[in-house]
């Protein structure tokens, strides 16, 4: 327990550093974006790929694909990211395991009562959930092989979790 709980606080403190560092590409197109809300961390990617290419750059970090658990999260990623060129970006939810039941991959935890489906969707257009920043903001379940941008999250709750 304490040996998890110093790795945790190490890993927290790497995270704050690089956060408090500049915010890239305020004029040029930036490969990256980084930007905090809450407890979180976050990490908005410019280059295009497919759900599971996406989870595993998160994961060499540190962090894992973002989850949207509440309206103030929702709203702080679209106002972060609203000045940049993103049309599309993954996050954590899926429903690979079993169809219709969405679940946030990178917590485990099925999705709670923030859901923000667009009219229509959920329509099985595959099992990786998509938010169409151009359009609607509005989430859609989309084919995890198609290619779109990311946004990676700090899960800093699982330390928080594990503290005596
Ligand atoms: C749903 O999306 C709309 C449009 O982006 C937004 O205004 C609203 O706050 C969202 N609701 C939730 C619960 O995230
Ligand atoms: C299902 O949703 C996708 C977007 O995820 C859309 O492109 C497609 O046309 C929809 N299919 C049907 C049958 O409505
Ligand atoms: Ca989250
Ligand atoms: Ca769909």
């Amino acid at each position: 327990m304490k040996i998890t709980l110093a790795i945790c606080k190490i890993f927290l403190l790497g995270l704050n550093l690089t956060a408090a560092g500049p915010v890239e590409g305020i004029n040029d197109e930036p490969s990256s974006l980084k930007f905090e809300y809450g407890d979180s961390s976050y990490i908005l990617y410019h280059t295009a790929v497919n759900w599971y290419t996406a989870r595993n750059k998160c994961r060499q970090q540190g962090l894992d694909l973002v989850s949207i658990e509440t309206e103030g999260e929702n709203t702080a990623i679209l106002n972060a990211i609203s000045s940049f060129k993103i049309e599309s970006f993954w996050t954590a939810g899926s429903d690979k395991w079993q169809e219709d039941s969405w679940y946030w991959d990178s917590t485990g935890l099925d999705f709670g009562p923030t859901q923000n489906w667009t009219s229509g969707q959920p329509n099985h257009s595959g099992d990786c959930l998509l938010l169409w920043n151009v359009i609607d903001h509005l989430w859609d379940d989309a084919d995890c092989l198609h290619l779109n941008q990311f946004i990676c999250e700090s899960q800093t709750y699982i330390c928080s979790e594990t503290s005596p």
